[in-house]
């Protein structure tokens, strides 16, 4: 059995979070490896043997490969999962009136259409009061099954930075 992909990023949002949410949308369950404290970061294994290409995180070991790149990964992810339009045509995302933005079927361009909505929901909670299409639209891919377990509490999604937590990553990485 294929292992589960390492994660290596802090425990917070940043740029490892689009990830977390794509692959839980795929339904592949993912280990993570949290960066807590500089020395964590300074002395770290992964940086001294060569495992990141560019000497930064995320890093996600997946099929032998230490891949990093926030997008480079997120592309890889979608289309191992099938999570992309099923030509090129599709993914150029063409206005179809359907359920979905691509191809109509579900695809990473809805992962993160929703992760972009909570988020601004965080911070404006009526922020859809005026467009009711994409409330709709947002019961509905908060309803399939695996973004709905990700939503639950207790789920590796992680809670919005507040401001202690971005100083403790600045002191971790600068
Ligand atoms: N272009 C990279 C940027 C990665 C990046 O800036 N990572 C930060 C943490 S969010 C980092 O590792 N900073 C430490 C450093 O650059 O020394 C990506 O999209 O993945």
């Amino acid at each position: 059995m294929a292992s589960k992909p390492r994660l290596h990023y802090f425990s917070g949002r940043g740029r490892m979070e689009s990830i977390r949410w794509l692959l839980a949308a795929a339904g592949v369950e993912y280990e993570e490896e949290f960066i807590k404290e500089k020395e964590d970061w300074g002395c770290e294994k992964l940086r001294k043997d060569g495992s990141l290409l560019f000497q930064q995180v995320p890093m996600v070991e997946i099929d032998g490969m230490k891949m990093v790149q926030c997008r480079a990964i997120l592309n890889y992810i979608a289309a191992k999962y099938k999570l992309c339009g099923k030509d090129l045509k599709e993914n150029a995302l063409k206005d179809h009136g359907q359920d979905y933005l691509v191809g109509n079927r579900f695809s990473r361009a809805d992962v993160q259409l929703l992760e972009v909505i909570l988020m601004v929901e965080e911070l404006k909670p009526d922020v859809l009061s005026k467009f009711p299409l994409l409330k709709t639209y947002k019961g509905r891919i908060s309803n399939i099954p695996t973004i709905k377990k990700f939503l639950q509490p207790g789920s590796a999604r992680k809670p919005p930075t507040d401001e202690k937590e971005y100083a403790e990553c600045i002191k971790i990485f600068y």
